[in-house]
């Protein structure tokens, strides 16, 4: 497996995680975006979007993080990061897109370029916007694990200690590379007991500590 991914982008690092879990080794391509290496004519020859990751495995190339680790997840089942109930994949996957289709979109790179470029915001109004969004998100997304925990205990479910069930999932792959992008910009991470609650978890896990951008052979850190 071939991976395109850039250490510092939150997308890539999802897909680390899956592969590091999953213990699956692969050949790290790194695509400098801060240089708009993703621009290059090489890359637009192999990635339709120009966007990272792309994961060419098994003859195919594949891009989109959360697509790609759902393929890994059905032709490397060990471990799962789907549950193997529908409710339960409904419900991670629920939690997955509140990070990578809410919040992400509104603070990845070219987001941020084309308010400053184009639209002429500066750095200060710039950081305001990231803040904004990535907090009102994750306030989100703590709410959802509250509603989530309170259906545990319903039904007599022990609590989570990841975002759902006490093993890592799609939606713990989407949160991790979300909070280390929040810290980087200052987002207020106070008051998300549930969220930092999984974040924490996740963090122990050596799985994710060798995907995280200061382990990534592109590190700049
Ligand atoms: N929804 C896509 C997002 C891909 C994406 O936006 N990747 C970013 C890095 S995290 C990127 O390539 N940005 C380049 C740019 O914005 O110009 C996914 O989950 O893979």
């Amino acid at each position: 497996m071939k991976l395109y991914n850039y250490f510092r982008s939150s997308a890539s690092f999802r897909v680390r995680i899956a592969l590091a879990l999953k213990g699956l080794a692969y050949e790290y391509i790194p695509i400098h975006l801060a240089r708009g290496e993703h621009k290059l004519p090489d890359y637009a020859a192999i990635s339709a979007d120009g966007l990272v990751p792309l994961l060419e495995t098994d003859g195919e190339r594949l891009s989109q993080s959360m697509a790609i680790i759902e393929y890994l997840d059905e032709t490397h089942p060990q471990p799962l990061l789907l549950p193997k109930d529908a409710a339960g994949r409904a419900k991670v996957r629920a939690l997955a897109q509140s990070i990578a289709c809410e919040i992400h979109p509104l603070n990845n790179l070219r987001v941020l370029k084309y308010l400053v470029k184009q639209l002429k915001v500066d750095e200060e109004a710039k950081n305001t916007w990231y803040r904004h969004w990535v907090r009102e998100g994750l306030e989100s997304f703590e709410r959802q694990l509250q509603t989530l925990a309170a259906q545990r205990q319903q039904v007599g479910l022990p609590a989570s200690v990841y975002c759902w069930g006490d093993t890592p999932t799609l939606a713990d792959c989407c949160l991790v590379p979300q909070i280390f992008n929040g810290k980087r910009f200052d987002v207020n991470l106070d008051g998300l007991p549930l969220t930092m609650g999984a974040f924490d978890a996740c963090m122990k896990l050596p799985a994710v500590q060798q995907a995280q951008p200061s382990n990534c052979p592109d590190n700049e850190v």
